[in-house]
Parts: structure tokens; C-alpha cells; sequence
């Protein structure tokens, strides 16, 4: 595995690429073009000169996150293919700057969805919740208002002003879309995209949904170990693979994630490792990254990857607001520090323990 943090560019990160820098044990970054819109084109000149301030800062661009698909290509409407044609000219630019990772999600509407964005831990730490209660009892177009005074001035991903100014808009594309439609406009989607990714190993990685359910009747269809099974089978080529998101399918207490990481060897092709605390099935909240604050077994979780032979790049996701900082709720510098370190000790010590035994040797 390699050890990554997400960067959301300068003009959006509160984070700079220094400070990434100096996380010893981060070696790449996972970023993205922010000013896109799903559906525009990422030009070869944009992708290098951001390749080359990563690299200037003694980086690499380990990953992206994300290439958006667009609702054309979600709903399947009459623009689709010409939507379709501009991601894979995306793809092939990506492919020609040495870029190989390419993380995505196929979410109607809202991409994650949280209903508070800073609830207070008994630490006094702040983090990323959800309730159904505080979903069922909320308009959608009621939802934006609801956790933007949390935002810290920051642009959260998926949840930009101009996109939420049109959420009943929005809800009126995806009327007709039910799960099986859905499927099907992916399956479209990924068959289209899959000799673009052959020429140039690109690995396409599907981001779970989040949470792990449809959430305002919208249709969801990246939630549990079959339906992954299925997507993976649907489109059975090895560049088809998933973001491996804990703090996502963890969501759902049913979802198993060692016994689920192990059901799909050689297809997870990013990682995004965190933990939840759960108060009740449909009332969570964003712990630390250590077993003992939250509810999974992140020793299991690592430990599974690690059997796998996972070596695509990892990041801790959406770490706690600590120490003061004020940063996009979830993308602060020093809670994603400590978990990264977290990982990286998690991942040292299974290893050496494997190695004892002859089995594999350090692979980060
Ligand atoms: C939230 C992120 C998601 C993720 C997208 C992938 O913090 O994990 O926004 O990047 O779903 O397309």
C-alpha cells in the first residue's frame, strides 16, 4: 500500500502541500481539478501543471478524486454519450500524465450525506454525523441550509452552492430512476470507459455509497458485499474496481468489511480507512481512527487488506476537528495525521509479524 492524503488544491485546502510533506509517512496525494463540473473537460496542460506543483513540493499524485460523472450519464438522458466522450478524453489525458487511479461515484443527487457537520465528542473534538431521525424529518432542498453554517468557509465535495441551488431540479432527473435503471446507466457507463482504461491501466474505483442506503428515496446501488459482487461481474474487467470505504460501508452494521475485502481480491484499488461510533444502527457519528474510539475493528480491516495484497494507495478519510483547527469539516490536517500514523503502525506491525514467519515483505 501507499500511504496518501487527500489535497484539495490551494485555493480550496486549508492544508498545504508542505504540511503533507512533512507527514513523513505520506508519500503521494489524492487531488483533483476543483473547479470542474461533472461533464467538463480536464485539459493534458491543467493535469500537468498540477502534477508538476505536487511533484515541486516533493510529492506525487498518487490518485484522483474524483472524476464526477455527470446526472447525463446517472439518468442515462439524451446527453449521455457526448458526456461519456469527454470523460474518456479525461481518462486518456490522466493516462498520458502517468496517472493511474481514478476514484468516482455513481450517487444520485447528494454524493455523502451527513446531517451534522460538527457534533461535539465527549473529548470536546468535533465531527461528521448522521441520524435518520434528522433526514426523515428534513426536505431534501431543506438539507444544505441545515449544515452549511458548519462548512468553516470550505467547499465541501458534492455539496457546492451552485449544484444545491437546484436540488428539486435535480430530484425531478432522477424521478424515473430506480436501482435497476441505475445499474444499468453504470454498467453503460463502464463498458464505454473500459477500453480507454485498457490503453493506458487506468483502475477505475467505484466510491460506495454514504450511507449505505437510499436516503430521501433516492435509488442506491454500492451498499453491501452483492451488489458490489454484481457490479464487478457486470463488467468483468480488472480496471473495474472499488474505492474500499470503510467509514461508507460501515454504515450499515449488516456489512461485514474484513469478510467483505476478501471477497474481492485484485479489484479494490484505493482504500479510504476510518471508524465510526455508533449510538444506535441509524445514529452515528465520525470517531477517531483507533478501534478503542469508534465501533470497527481496524487491526481486522488492515489486516484483511493486507491479505489480499493490496498496494494501491490508502488515505485515512474524515478525521476529527482537533486541536483548534478550523479546516473543511472532515479534511483537517491533524486528526488525518494521527490516523494515517495509525495505519502505517497497523500495517508495520502485521507485516513484520508475516515476515517473521517468511510470508511477505514491507511493501510501503
Ligand atoms: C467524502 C468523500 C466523497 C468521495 C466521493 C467520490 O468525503 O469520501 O465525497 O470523494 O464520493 O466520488
Amino acid at each position: 500500500m501507499e500511504m496518501t492524503m487527500r489535497w484539495y488544491t490551494k485555493n480550496y485546502d486549508t492544508v498545504t502541500l508542505e504540511q503533507i510533506r512533512q507527514t513523513a509517512y505520506v508519500k503521494g496525494v489524492i487531488t483533483m481539478l476543483y473547479d470542474k463540473q461533472p461533464g467538463d473537460l480536464w485539459t493534458q496542460e491543467e493535469i500537468h501543471a498540477l502534477k508538476e506543483e505536487v511533484e515541486a513540493a516533493g510529492l506525487h499524485i498518487s490518485g484522483i478524486e474524483s472524476v464526477n460523472v455527470s446526472d447525463a450519464i446517472k439518468t442515462g438522458s439524451k446527453d449521455r454519450d457526448k458526456d461519456i466522450d469527454t470523460y474518456i478524453k479525461c481518462l486518456e489525458n490522466l493516462g498520458k500524465e502517468d496517472i493511474h487511479t481514478v476514484c468516482y461515484n455513481f450517487m444520485p443527487v447528494f454524493d455523502w450525506t451527513r446531517t451534522e457537520l460538527a457534533r461535539v465528542r465527549p473529548d470536546g473534538s468535533t465531527v461528521l454525523a448522521y441520524t435518520q431521525e434528522a433526514v426523515d424529518a428534513i426536505k431534501p432542498e431543506e438539507m444544505f441550509d441545515s449544515i452549511k453554517g458548519n462548512m468553516n468557509g470550505s467547499v465541501m465535495p458534492g455539496w457546492e452552492p451552485e449544484r444545491m441551488a437546484h436540488v428539486k431540479e435535480l430530484f425531478e432527473l432522477y424521478k424515473d430512476v430506480d436501482e435497476n435503471k441505475l445499474f444499468e446507466n453504470l454498467v453503460y457507463f463502464l463498458n464505454a470507459i473500459m477500453p480507454v482504461c485498457d490503453k493506458y491501466n487506468i483502475n477505475m474505483a467505484i466510491h460506495p455509497d454514504d450511507p449505505a442506503w437510499s436516503v430521501f428515496g433516492l435509488p442506491r446501488i454500492i451498499t453491501n458485499k452483492a451488489n458490489i459482487q454484481k457490479m464487478l461481474k457486470a463488467v468483468d474487467n480488472p480496471h473495474n474496481g472499488v474505492t474500499l470505504c470503510t467509514g461508507s460501508l460501515g454504515t450499515n452494521l449488516s456489512n461485514d468489511l474484513p469478510d467483505l475485502i476478501r471477497s474481492i481480491p485484485g479489484r479494490i484499488h484505493f482504500a479510504h480507512v476510518r471508524n465510526l461510533f455508533f449510538h444506535s444502527p441509524t445514529n452515528f457519528e465520525e470517531s477517531a481512527h483507533l478501534s478503542t474510539d469508534g465501533t470497527f475493528d481496524m487491526y481486522e480491516i488492515v489486516k484483511a487488506l493486507y491479505d489480499i495484497g493490496f498496494d494501491g494507495p490508502i488515505r485515512p478519510d474524515h478525521g476529527r476537528m482537533i486541536w483548534g483547527e478550523k479546516a473543511m469539516p472532515g479534511y483537517g490536517l491533524y486528526d488525518r495525521a494521527l490516523g494515517a500514523a495509525y495505519i502505517c503502525g497497523l500495517w508495520e506491525s502485521i507485516d513484520k509479524a508475516e515476515s517473521r514467519d517468511g510470508a511477505k515483505k514491507l511493501t510501503y
